[in-house]
């Protein structure tokens, strides 16, 4: 019997404070839940025969972990890096070493927002960029992934 090809699951991975969403600044960051998301993000990914890794992080230092570990054992990976978007080369290192796509996402628009969220450390190693659709966001990024994915194992 031909063997099944084992598919990794997308690395959803969440930056410093977002475990707070729901908590505080409902204006900007609305309230549902970082729990809610990794459950909404599930199920999308389920609706494309995928899974989700959902992790968060208040430490740099996890995320390049992470990053490093998605290189062989995830199929692409969905990044809010938080703060840490404006700040980290450590991050965008481990990102341009991703062998795997990578989109970048965030719940509200940084450009609408002061200078000092304007830059992004992350975007140029992104396959693409959503930002301001709230938790849409994760769930365009995971349809964006599957389609990518579907495509290269034509
Ligand atoms: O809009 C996003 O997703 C951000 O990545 C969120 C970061 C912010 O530094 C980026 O510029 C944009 C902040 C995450 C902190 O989230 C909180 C949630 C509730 C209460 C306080 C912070």
């Amino acid at each position: 019997m031909a063997k099944k090809a084992k598919i990794f699951p997308i690395y959803v991975l969440n930056g410093p404070n977002l475990n707070l969403l729901g908590e505080r600044e409902p204006e900007i960051y609305g309230r549902t839940t970082l729990a809610d998301i990794g459950r909404m993000a599930a199920a999308c990914a389920e609706d494309h025969g995928l899974n989700v890794e959902f992790r968060q992080s208040n430490h740099e230092g996890a995320l390049v972990d992470w990053l490093q570990e998605a290189r062989s054992g995830a199929c692409g990976v969905v990044l809010n890096a938080g703060a840490l978007t404006h700040t980290s080369v450590a991050l965008y290192d481990a990102c341009k070493a991703l062998t795997v796509p990578l989109i970048e996402v965030h719940l509200s628009n940084p450009h609408a927002r002061e200078p000092f969220r304007h830059h992004s450390f992350i975007s140029p190693a992104a396959k693409g960029v959503i930002c301001g659709l709230g938790v849409q966001g994760y769930l365009l990024a995971i349809d964006a992934l599957a389609a990518l994915l579907k495509e290269s194992t034509k």
